[in-house]
């Protein structure tokens, strides 16, 4: 068991629909604490950034254009096993898949536009927080 940080974004969908104290409040019921939180607008360079470990991807293109599309809340959680914790709150990436009890199981139906963003490792939530956070 690791205590750990890291980072999540609640994505323009979920932003836009006003879901970000609904989706805060798993993560702080769960008991992980809130180390950093802002909102923030993604220019095109900083989600080139951002996502530059998909950019050879098919979908890169809609993937950064979503997420400069609205506001997003950038978000530093802290506990045990936060990384993999956190990924098995939001779910499966394809939202119609994801089950229910996750959160985009409970909130979304879209792949590009699926609710949030979590790291996958500590090496992304370096990268991804100093990219967000910088
Ligand atoms: P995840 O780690 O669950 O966010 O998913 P991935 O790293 O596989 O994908 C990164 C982002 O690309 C996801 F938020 C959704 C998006 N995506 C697409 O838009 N189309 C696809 O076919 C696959 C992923």
């Amino acid at each position: 068991m690791a205590h750990e940080q890291t980072l999540i974004l609640i994505k323009p969908d979920a932003f836009k629909r006003k879901l970000v104290g609904k989706i805060l409040q798993r993560f702080e019921e769960k008991g992980f604490d809130i180390r950093q939180l802002k909102t923030y607008d993604f220019s095109n360079e900083k989600a080139q950034e951002f996502y530059s470990v998909h950019k050879t991807k098919p979908f890169f293109n809609e993937l950064v254009s979503f997420i400069g599309s609205g506001t997003v809340v950038a978000c530093i959680l802290e506990g045990n096993n936060a990384i993999s914790t956190v990924r098995i709150m939001i779910g499966l990436t394809k939202s119609f898949d994801a089950s229910p009890g996750t959160i985009r199981g409970d909130f979304g139906l879209g792949i590009t536009d699926n609710i949030i963003h979590a790291s996958d490792s500590h090496e992304s939530f370096i990268k991804e927080s100093s990219v967000v956070f910088s």
